[in-house]
């Protein structure tokens, strides 16, 4: 059976992102559906306050953003690669624009009006007022998430239009940044996947006919694999009876007058601010990891992205 577990639900578009490079790579794992609003208390009784979605776990140990999350399974399953050495620059950095200015365009584009009636699950009056409120706490203190609609919609225009020119010209790639898929197609292709699910907007893609054949083979692409359901509970048991693996390092160059010895938290920059506090393990241009103790979980180790976090001493 599979170590990794997903926390995620199915409407989520960066957990789509990691379930596309799963079947990409060819890797079995374990699921774990988490409410799409909060509360999420067994989610966060691993996290301990990062809320967003989708959180790979492997047995104590926590792992939080798509980000992070693509490059450890490259790393643990480097078959195919998706950060291919020649081209990882590139692919990191156009992922990162993609993942954040491109993604909140496009999700102003999919919650128009006209995509809110394609979306089942809003239908109901209750439900859909109690989106609202969650998604306005996500974006509370931040200025991301902000767009309207009339400004996003241009700017989702003028990359399709950008990526429909490169994938007609002469020599052809099949994939952005090549013959094969890197991280760059996986988190644009969790963006059109939103757009494309809904069938009241999906014509928005239409006249795109390079970036519509390159979305299929996207869609295409990977194999079977098996995917096992698990409770949180479980998921919790599994965090307590296990060992967080061996973190490190911490590079005191990077620290900035953070002291590891005392609490720090750990957060988003941009939206869903939540922090999680714990004693620092971790601290390296790629990654930061704190390690904290959970009255449930026990002692877990929870890992950041470096790209879109900060630190902070914890009072
Ligand atoms: N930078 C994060 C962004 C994740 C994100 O915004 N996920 C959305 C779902 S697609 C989310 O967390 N929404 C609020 C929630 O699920 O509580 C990542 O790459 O994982």
């Amino acid at each position: 059976m599979s170590d990794l577990i997903l926390h995620e639900y199915p409407e989520s578009m960066f957990a789509e992102k990691i379930r596309a490079i799963m079947r990409y790579k060819g890797i079995n794992y374990r699921r774990v559906t988490i409410p799409i609003i909060m509360p999420k208390p067994m989610l966060l009784a691993l996290t301990g306050g990062y809320r967003r979605t989708p959180v790979l776990q492997i047995g104590a140990d926590i792992y939080c953003d798509s980000a992070l999350i693509a490059r450890l399974l490259d790393d643990i399953h480097p078959e195919p690669p998706i950060f291919p050495r020649h081209i990882a620059a590139t692919a990191t950095a156009l992922a990162h624009w993609t993942d954040t200015f491109f993604f909140q365009a496009t999700v102003r584009v999919a919650f128009q009006p006209r995509g809110r009636a394609g979306i089942t699950w809003l239908s109901d009056p209750e439900q859909a007022k109690a989106f609202a409120q969650d998604r306005a706490e996500l974006s509370r203190n931040s200025n991301q998430l902000g767009l309207s609609f009339e400004t996003a919609h241009p700017h989702f225009l003028q990359h399709l239009g950008h990526l429909e020119k490169q994938l007609g010209s002469l020599p052809a790639t099949p994939f952005l940044l090549g013959n094969e898929p890197t991280i760059a197609d996986f988190s644009t292709y969790h963006c059109l996947w939103l757009v494309h699910n809904n069938e009241l907007i999906r014509d928005t893609l239409d006249p795109f006919h390079e970036v519509c054949a390159w979305y299929d083979r996207m869609k295409d692409i990977g194999n079977d694999i098996e995917v096992a359901d698990i409770s949180g509970e479980e998921a919790i048991e599994i965090a307590k009876t296990s060992e967080p693996a061996a973190p490190g390092p911490i590079e005191s160059s990077l620290l900035h007058g953070i002291d590891p010895s005392s609490d720090v938290n750990i957060m988003p920059i941009d939206y869903g601010r939540q922090p999680t506090r714990g004693r620092l393990v971790t601290a390296s241009t790629e990654e930061l990891a704190l390690i904290r103790t959970d009255h449930d979980a026990g002692e877990v180790i929870v890992h950041f992205p470096r790209l879109g976090y900060q630190i902070n001493q914890a009072k």
